[in-house]
């Protein structure tokens, strides 16, 4: 039976030495850690928490077979006791998450800017857990709100534990920590009747932008489609702060962290994201889950922006400014390393609820500055694990521990394992030999950075943070024309929300200092007087990296892409058959949707199997869609409300469409636009692709042609320019 052992690798007595390198080709470390922890039930006994076996677990003990209960009965207590404390505190913010363990790995040494032992050896890989969330709903809210999300990463490193707590959006709503409190109460759901759940669109959030204008950047940021990713795996991360890197000299150097997605940036439609929430709450958790399970392991680019620290005010805003980026034109991101992330975690609550992240877990050769947003991070995360871990101990819970060994001073609290022997508890001591001792740093130890500050105690605002409007322009100007027409809306959307008028004209009145033309196209759909004239100028500085439409990845590809084959009785077997195997070849998932689960008679009396019915799906739970031929096939698909509404609604949102022989003619009923796309190009009979749309009027399989070019369109994700669409 198994055993759990706490003195596997890394545990409070792990046998790795300080500094001792995690192999490259080695077993990961962290996983062998957690093996150790791991209570396999299979082939065992249920017993009590004390180890007693089990005989009953139906039946409570009582005074003949009609009760009453006894109090006597052990097993029914603690069964009962256990389950009524099962609930911990879920955290203020970032409440829904999901997590995954992978490796991290340097492509060179970076020692020319930091000692930090992670950074230094491409031979060796880094364990890391990391957390995905969202912010404002709670834990048991859905997937896809309009919201920032949280990349959260912990580096198990050998000098500790180092945690990159970042977004997905690199700049934040407020400047200084001490507003964080009213931010998150005003987007939280309002205190008197709990409404809106995970949602921004209401008039306490609005109420704190329109009267806070140093929100204006990351608004704009919240209101693109940034704030609703396809996936986690297709976002980027960034460590929004400036951090310091320091080398083994002492030299410092400012640093911004970037994750860049290997598959590249992709987000969803705001109308799908919103069906998304009842299809499947759980989009964005399910993806990341089963595309580790399938073996295709997400993957990032780590990327830093690094500043001498004799540029510190080059800028024309300030570095310690969390509302500000460094454009990448002005400081290009150098790849330093990459992620993957390879392992599900085998229980939620043990380690994604239980993970705890804080900015100040950091290792030699990675320190702070003074940025005021990151100095309150620093007191904040550790303080809200007390609470909501139950005490002081939650460092030693096992998806918290480092991979090295710890030795500490500190003593009991609730949840205590670490069983100290002997009798010091203190420093200096002679009674334990003066251990554990204290290391230098050359011993390894973190020295703080020894900068200089000056200055007298007073509650003030930097003047160098006093520009809200210039960097939100800059993004404005960066979009591309669906970009720009997909903030419009979301503005619309969410201000249509808000019930106060003058909440609706103040947000207006701060976007015509951001751009003119985005305050009367938002003020025109929420009953607002547009402004007459701009507020400031847009002088036209726009940064290409920040818009996603620069940001498909490269090369560019269809692998995870989940597509939708729709069919029906009489489907042409074959022509389904190498559509799925050509798309799964290629790295996509591909469903076959028909009206039933089991068999589908395929025409000439093949037997094709269907994934799922199609009623238990939506098309906004897909990519892309394409219909293979068959007469019969497609007429009873055409008239099914459910297949005609799966392709209409793939159209409007942009997505890909293929149709094969008959398949045009049901596309092309479904969606009107594919009709008027495909006389347009007027080449009937040949493969005919137009935004997106990839047609073969032709009966039989597709040719490689169709493939080709109906993979493009996949992998090019979007076809905003579509005809007759909103999104
Ligand atoms: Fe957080 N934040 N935050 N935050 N944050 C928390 O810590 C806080 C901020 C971020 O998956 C909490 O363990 C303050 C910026 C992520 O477990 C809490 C301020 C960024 C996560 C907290 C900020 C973040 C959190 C809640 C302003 C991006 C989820 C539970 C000074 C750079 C981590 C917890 C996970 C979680 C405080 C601002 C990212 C209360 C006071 C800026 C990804 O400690």
């Amino acid at each position: 039976m198994a055993q759990m052992n706490q003195a596997g690798s890394g545990g409070v007595g792990g046998a790795r030495g300080q500094g001792g390198e995690l192999g490259g080709a080695g077993p990961d470390p962290k996983q062998a850690q957690m093996d150790g922890f791991t209570l396999e039930t299979e082939g065992t006994f249920l017993t009590t928490d004390q180890g007693v076996r089990v005989d009953d677990t139906d039946n409570s003990l009582k005074v003949g077979e009609r009760g009453p209960t006894l109090i006597e009965d052990f097993h029914f207590r603690e069964k009962l006791t256990h389950f009524d404390h099962e609930r911990i505190p879920e955290r203020v913010v970032h409440a829904r998450g999901a997590g995954a363990y992978g490796f991290f790995e340097p492509y060179e040494s970076l020692a020319e800017y930091t000692s930090a032992a992670f950074l230094q050896d491409p031979s060796v890989r880094t364990p890391v857990f990391v957390r995905f969330s969202t912010v404002a709903g709670s834990r048991g809210s859905g997937d896809t709100p309009r919201d920032v999300r949280g990349f959260a990463t912990k580096f198990y490193t050998s000098a500790g534990n180092f945690d990159l707590v970042g977004n997905n959006i690199p700049v934040f709503f407020i400047q200084d920590g001490i507003k964080f409190p009213d931010f998150v109460h005003a987007v939280k759901p309002e205190p008197d009747r709990e409404i809106p759940q995970a949602a921004s669109a209401h008039d306490t959030l609005w109420d704190f932008v329109q009267l806070q204008p140093e929100t204006m950047h990351m608004m704009m940021w919240l209101m693109s489609d940034r704030a609703i990713p396809r996936s986690f795996r297709t976002m980027q991360g960034f460590g929004v702060h400036t951090f310091r890197f320091v080398n083994a000299e002492g030299r410092g150097t400012f640093v911004k962290f970037h994750w860049k997605p290997r598959l590249g940036v992709h987000s969803l439609v705001w109308d799908e994201a919103q069906q998304i929430m009842g299809r499947d709450p759980d989009f964005n958790r399910r993806d990341l889950w089963d595309c580790i399970e399938a073996g295709q392991y997400p993957e990032w680019e780590l990327g830093v922006q690094l500043v001498p620290e004799s540029d510190e005010f080059a800028f024309d805003f300030d570095l310690l400014d969390a509302t500000k980026i460094i454009p990448e034109e002005r400081v290009p991101v150098r790849p330093i390393g990459r992620m993957v992330l390879n392992r599900n975690p085998r229980n939620f609550f043990a380690e994604t609820e239980q993970v705890a992240f804080h900015l100040g877990n950091v290792v030699p050769g990675i320190d702070f500055t003074n940025d005021p947003l990151l100095q309150a991070r620093l007191f904040s995360y550790l303080d809200t694990q007390l609470i909501r871990l139950g005490g002081p101990n939650f460092a030693q819970i096992p998806v918290n521990r480092p991979v090295v060994p710890f030795r500490t001073n500190h003593r009991d609290g609730y949840g205590q394992y670490a069983v100290y022997p002997g009798r010091s508890s203190y420093s200096p001591n002679s009674t334990g030999g003066g251990c554990p001792a204290l290391a230098g740093a050359g011993g390894g130890a973190f020295t703080h950075y020894a900068e200089k500050v000056e200055g007298h105690k007073i509650r003030r605002r930097s003047e160098s943070f006093q520009d809200h409007y210039s960097q939100a322009t800059l993004f404005w100007n960066s979009m591309s024309d669906w970009e720009k027409r997909h903030i419009v809306q979301a503005f619309r959307f969410e201000l249509g929300k808000v019930e106060r008028i003058h909440i609706r004209e103040g947000v207006v009145e701060h976007l015509n200092s951001v751009d003119h033309e985005l305050a009367v196209a938002v003020a025109q759909g929420v009953g607002v007087v547009p402004p007459s004239s701009p507020g400031r100028e847009n002088v036209g500085l726009s940064s290409p990296a920040l818009s996603i439409a620069n940001l498909g990845g490269s090369p560019a590809t269809i692998a995870t892409r989940r597509i939708a084959v729709l069919a029906a009785d009489g489907v042409d077997a074959s022509a389904a058959e190498r559509l799925r195997q050509v798309l799964a070849q290629h790295g996509a998932v591909v469903e076959l949707l028909g009206p039933r689960a089991g068999m589908l008679a395929g025409e000439a009396g093949a037997q094709v199997p269907v994934t799922r019915a199609l009623s238990t799906m939506a098309s906004v739970l897909y990519d892309a869609v394409v219909v293979p031929g068959g007469e019969a096939s497609c007429r009873a698909l055409a008239g099914d409300p459910l297949a005609v509404r799966f392709v209409r609604e793939a159209y409007e949102h942009a997505k890909p469409l293929g149709g094969l022989g008959a398949g045009v003619a049901l596309l092309a009923e479904a969606a009107p636009g594919v009709a008027e796309l495909r006389t347009a190009d007027g080449a009937p009979g040949g493969v005919v692709v137009e935004h997106g749309v990839v047609t073969a009027a032709a009966p039989g399989a597709p040719a490689e042609d169709f493939l080709r070019l109906f993979m493009d369109a996949v992998a090019a994700h979007r076809h905003f320019a579509r005809p007759g669409i909103a999104a």
